[in-house]
């Protein structure tokens, strides 16, 4: 078993004046560690199919690599398709994905993300760009790559360090086509919207929900976002909490509120699930990202680190999750 032992800095200090009460104020977490690298090559894999906009083949072919990968790394894997319309009419397939692990627990939690990717770099500094679909590396692809390599260490995990409760991966597809500018906010987030009336397993339910978006990219701090502040605010402590302990507190902040975001979180919480969103917000604007819809938002321009932050508190939260026996 592998754990990974959290000194604070003021056991470092204690350390530097020799002083004995070391254990004191350390803390030895039971999660294994989170692998940026393995994190960042999962990014890489879905950007190379190219952007993955509704009715492409790049879009089918890495949907399916997505399913795939989880099937490998030993989840029950079950698919929700469906048919949806965007704001401008155009007739859209989707695939929610969802990989399940512990499937017979009844105490579960939910991770997720969106896997698609927008279609229009619309808010590019370039006008000429407004029509070209971006990457999403971290608009998409970073989530699901911080799930898949969550995945990868439950897979790895063994009988004396196991997960307690069950974990659900929801890899959500049509998050990233709505209308920009505009307060139509049912145009985002479809793949949420069908699966909060229609769940992949009759009543199914989780203890609560913790959404990913845009947690790869570089001066990227996460602020408390004000929806999951109403809906989960004892999820949002929890999260926060087990990431300060860890030492991310650099990113996970209470410095600023977050503001009110329109995703794929109120739409579980419309389910009757209490979750929240982790949403990068970049370190100098306080808004989103600065590649956020532009076709800046490539591999290029992702960073392990912010991986690394976001996956390891995530593994500490799962990990940390206690049963009532
Ligand atoms: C709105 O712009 C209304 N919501 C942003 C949700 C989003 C888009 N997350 C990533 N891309
Ligand atoms: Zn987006």
């Amino acid at each position: 078993m592998r754990k990974i032992l959290y000194l604070s800095l003021v056991s470092l200090l204690l350390l530097g004046c020799k002083e004995k009460k070391v254990a004191d104020v350390s803390y030895v977490s039971p999660a294994p560690e989170f692998c940026e690298d393995s994190a960042y090559q999962y990014v890489a894999a879905q950007c190379a199919f190219g952007p993955r906009v509704m009715n492409s083949e790049a879009h089918d072919a890495c949907g399916e690599y997505i399913a795939q990968t989880f099937k490998r790394l030993g989840a029950v894997v079950y698919d929700q398709y469906a048919d949806a319309e965007l704001y401008d009419g155009t007739p859209v397939k989707m695939r929610n994905i969802i990989a399940s692990y512990n499937p017979e627990a009844s105490e579960r939690i939910l991770v997720s993300g969106h896997w698609d990717s927008r279609q229009w770099a619309d808010n590019d500094p370039d006008e000429r760009n407004h029509v070209v679909p971006i990457d999403g590396a971290n608009d998409g692809a970073s989530s699901i790559a911080v799930m898949l390599e969550m995945a990868r260490q439950l897979h790895l995990q063994n009988d004396s360090n196991r997960v307690k409760v069950g974990i659900d991966f929801i890899c959500w597809d049509a998050e990233d086509s709505g209308e920009s500018g505009a307060s139509n906010e049912n145009s985002w987030c479809l793949g949420s919207q069908y699966w909060s009336g229609i769940r992949h397993i009759d009543g199914y339910t989780a203890r609560y929900g913790i959404n990913l978006d845009m947690v790869g990219g570089h001066n990227t701090v996460f602020y408390r976002e004000q929806f999951s502040m109403a809906y989960a605010p004892s999820i949002v402590d929890k999260v926060w909490a087990a990431a300060n302990r860890i030492g991310y507190g650099k990113y996970f902040s209470y410095e600023d509120d977050g503001g009110a975001i329109t995703d794929d979180h109120l739409q579980v919480n419309r389910g009757g699930i209490p979750c929240i969103d982790v949403i990068g917000s970049d370190t100098e604007s306080g808004g989103f990202p600065a590649t956020w819809h532009t076709v800046n938002d490539n591999v290029k321009n992702i960073s392990k680190q912010t991986l690394k932050a976001v996956g390891q508190t995530m593994l500490e939260v799962i990990w940390t999750e206690t049963t009532g026996d």
